[in-house]
Protein backbone atom coordinates (compact mmCIF):
# COMPACT_ATOMS: atom_id res chain seq x y z
CA UNK A 1 0.00 0.00 0.00
CA UNK A 2 2.83 2.06 0.81
CA UNK A 3 4.41 1.29 -2.29
CA UNK A 4 1.60 1.82 -4.63
CA UNK A 5 0.98 5.46 -2.38
CA UNK A 6 4.58 6.35 -3.65
CA UNK A 7 3.87 5.81 -6.95
CA UNK A 8 1.14 7.90 -6.82
CA UNK A 9 2.42 10.86 -5.08
CA UNK A 10 5.40 10.24 -7.61
CA UNK A 11 3.06 10.62 -10.66
CA UNK A 12 1.08 13.33 -9.09
CA UNK A 13 3.98 15.81 -8.48
CA UNK A 14 5.83 14.73 -12.65
CA UNK A 15 2.00 16.20 -13.48
CA UNK A 16 2.51 19.17 -11.24
CA UNK A 17 5.92 19.64 -12.69
CA UNK A 18 5.15 19.63 -16.17
CA UNK A 19 2.43 21.79 -15.64
CA UNK A 20 3.95 25.07 -15.32
CA UNK A 21 2.03 28.13 -15.76
CA UNK A 22 4.53 30.69 -16.06
CA UNK A 23 7.84 30.15 -17.51
CA UNK A 24 11.08 32.40 -19.18
CA UNK A 25 13.09 31.56 -21.82
CA UNK A 26 17.02 32.63 -20.23
CA UNK A 27 18.48 32.58 -24.13
CA UNK A 28 16.37 35.50 -25.05
CA UNK A 29 17.80 38.03 -22.89
CA UNK A 30 20.92 39.37 -22.57
CA UNK A 31 21.20 40.17 -18.93
CA UNK A 32 20.07 38.70 -15.70
CA UNK A 33 19.96 39.49 -11.80
CA UNK A 34 19.48 37.27 -9.02
CA UNK A 35 17.06 37.41 -6.43
CA UNK A 36 15.98 36.05 -2.98
CA UNK A 37 13.05 35.46 -1.45
CA UNK A 38 10.47 34.82 0.68
CA UNK A 39 6.55 35.27 0.90
CA UNK A 40 5.03 36.68 3.82
CA UNK A 41 3.13 34.30 5.15
CA UNK A 42 3.56 31.07 3.43
CA UNK A 43 4.82 27.78 4.78
CA UNK A 44 6.94 24.92 2.33
CA UNK A 45 3.01 23.38 1.75
CA UNK A 46 2.08 26.73 0.47
CA UNK A 47 4.91 26.64 -1.94
CA UNK A 48 4.27 23.43 -3.26
CA UNK A 49 0.73 25.14 -4.05
CA UNK A 50 2.02 28.24 -5.80
CA UNK A 51 3.69 29.22 -8.54
CA UNK A 52 6.06 32.77 -8.01
CA UNK A 53 7.00 34.80 -10.99
CA UNK A 54 8.73 37.94 -11.81
CA UNK A 55 7.16 39.95 -14.43
CA UNK A 56 8.27 43.33 -16.49
CA UNK A 57 4.67 44.46 -17.45
CA UNK A 58 3.02 41.59 -18.44
CA UNK A 59 5.85 39.53 -19.21
CA UNK A 60 7.26 36.60 -17.25
CA UNK A 61 10.57 37.78 -16.72
CA UNK A 62 11.75 34.63 -14.07
CA UNK A 63 10.51 31.73 -11.70
CA UNK A 64 10.95 31.21 -7.97
CA UNK A 65 12.99 27.65 -7.34
CA UNK A 66 11.83 26.69 -3.89
CA UNK A 67 14.80 25.83 -1.52
CA UNK A 68 13.63 24.27 1.31
CA UNK A 69 14.72 26.33 3.89
CA UNK A 70 11.65 28.38 3.29
CA UNK A 71 12.70 30.69 0.66
CA UNK A 72 13.67 30.79 -3.04
CA UNK A 73 15.96 31.69 -5.77
CA UNK A 74 15.24 33.38 -8.68
CA UNK A 75 17.18 34.96 -11.73
CA UNK A 76 15.66 37.77 -13.53
CA UNK A 77 16.35 38.40 -17.24
CA UNK A 78 16.66 41.67 -19.22
CA UNK A 79 17.42 43.17 -22.19
CA UNK A 80 18.44 46.39 -20.61
CA UNK A 81 21.30 46.76 -18.32
CA UNK A 82 19.22 48.40 -15.85
CA UNK A 83 16.25 50.06 -15.09
CA UNK A 84 12.70 47.95 -15.85
CA UNK A 85 10.28 47.79 -13.29
CA UNK A 86 9.81 44.35 -12.09
CA UNK A 87 6.76 42.93 -10.17
CA UNK A 88 6.01 39.53 -8.75
CA UNK A 89 2.59 37.37 -8.92
CA UNK A 90 1.29 34.32 -6.90
CA UNK A 91 -0.22 31.57 -9.15
CA UNK A 92 -2.60 29.13 -7.12
CA UNK A 93 -2.09 25.90 -8.76
CA UNK A 94 -5.35 24.82 -6.53
CA UNK A 95 -7.62 27.50 -7.50
CA UNK A 96 -6.40 28.96 -10.73
CA UNK A 97 -6.05 32.12 -9.53
CA UNK A 98 -3.08 34.96 -9.29
CA UNK A 99 -1.92 37.03 -6.49
CA UNK A 100 -0.09 40.33 -7.27
CA UNK A 101 2.41 41.42 -4.89
CA UNK A 102 2.86 44.91 -3.42
CA UNK A 103 6.80 44.71 -4.26
CA UNK A 104 8.54 46.70 -6.94
CA UNK A 105 11.96 46.37 -7.19
CA UNK A 106 14.62 47.89 -10.22
CA UNK A 107 16.17 45.35 -12.73
CA UNK A 108 19.88 45.76 -13.08
CA UNK A 109 22.24 43.39 -14.24
CA UNK A 110 24.42 41.04 -12.27
CA UNK A 111 23.29 42.32 -8.84
CA UNK A 112 22.39 40.33 -6.13
CA UNK A 113 19.63 41.42 -4.74
CA UNK A 114 18.77 40.19 -0.95
CA UNK A 115 20.74 37.01 0.33
CA UNK A 116 19.47 33.68 1.34
CA UNK A 117 19.88 34.90 5.12
CA UNK A 118 17.99 38.14 4.50
CA UNK A 119 15.78 37.37 1.86
CA UNK A 120 13.46 40.19 0.32
CA UNK A 121 9.92 39.42 1.41
CA UNK A 122 6.91 39.36 -1.41
CA UNK A 123 3.95 40.89 -0.10
CA UNK A 124 0.76 39.32 -1.63
CA UNK A 125 -1.57 42.32 -2.29
CA UNK A 126 -4.84 41.70 -0.19
CA UNK A 127 -7.72 41.20 -2.15
CA UNK A 128 -10.34 43.77 -0.96
CA UNK A 129 -13.67 43.06 -2.77
CA UNK A 130 -15.16 46.40 -3.59
CA UNK A 131 -11.77 48.25 -3.90
CA UNK A 132 -11.61 48.79 -7.43
CA UNK A 133 -9.01 51.85 -7.51
CA UNK A 134 -7.25 49.72 -4.97
CA UNK A 135 -6.76 52.52 -2.69
CA UNK A 136 -7.25 50.32 0.51
CA UNK A 137 -10.89 51.26 1.24
CA UNK A 138 -14.19 51.01 -0.10
CA UNK A 139 -15.84 54.43 -0.88
CA UNK A 140 -18.01 56.49 -3.34
CA UNK A 141 -14.79 57.10 -5.77
CA UNK A 142 -14.68 52.96 -6.33
CA UNK A 143 -18.39 53.12 -7.82
CA UNK A 144 -16.99 55.69 -10.43
CA UNK A 145 -13.78 53.53 -11.50
CA UNK A 146 -16.44 50.39 -11.50
CA UNK A 147 -18.45 52.45 -14.19
CA UNK A 148 -15.17 53.08 -15.89
CA UNK A 149 -14.18 49.34 -16.20
CA UNK A 150 -17.88 48.19 -16.92
CA UNK A 151 -17.55 50.32 -19.80
CA UNK A 152 -14.22 49.48 -20.89
CA UNK A 153 -12.53 52.74 -20.36
CA UNK A 154 -10.41 51.16 -17.46
CA UNK A 155 -8.87 47.36 -17.23
CA UNK A 156 -10.88 45.43 -14.37
CA UNK A 157 -9.09 44.27 -11.20
CA UNK A 158 -9.43 41.36 -9.17
CA UNK A 159 -11.36 43.97 -6.81
CA UNK A 160 -13.97 44.62 -9.58
CA UNK A 161 -15.40 40.95 -8.47
CA UNK A 162 -17.64 42.59 -5.32
CA UNK A 163 -20.27 39.96 -5.27
CA UNK A 164 -17.17 36.96 -5.94
CA UNK A 165 -19.03 34.85 -8.55
CA UNK A 166 -16.03 35.17 -10.89
CA UNK A 167 -17.54 37.54 -13.52
CA UNK A 168 -17.22 41.42 -13.51
CA UNK A 169 -21.15 42.93 -14.78
CA UNK A 170 -23.66 45.35 -13.48
CA UNK A 171 -24.61 43.27 -10.34
CA UNK A 172 -20.98 44.35 -9.10
CA UNK A 173 -22.20 47.71 -9.12
CA UNK A 174 -25.09 47.31 -7.70
CA UNK A 175 -23.76 45.12 -4.73
CA UNK A 176 -20.83 47.92 -4.78
CA UNK A 177 -23.68 50.64 -4.22
CA UNK A 178 -25.48 48.61 -1.72
CA UNK A 179 -22.10 48.53 0.39
CA UNK A 180 -21.90 51.91 0.34
CA UNK A 181 -24.87 53.33 1.02
CA1 LIG B 1 -11.10 52.31 -3.01
CA1 LIG C 1 -19.32 39.53 -9.92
Amino acid sequence: MKHLFSIFAFTFCTIIASAQHWSVSPYDYRYDMTLYAVVEGFDADDYANYEIAAFVGDECRGTLQYLADGYGYMRIYSNKVSGEQVTFRLYNRLTAKTTVCTNVLRFYRERQEAKPSVPLVLVPKLILPGDTNNDGVVSLLDVSTLISILNGSLPSNSNADVNSDGQVNMDDLQELVDMIV
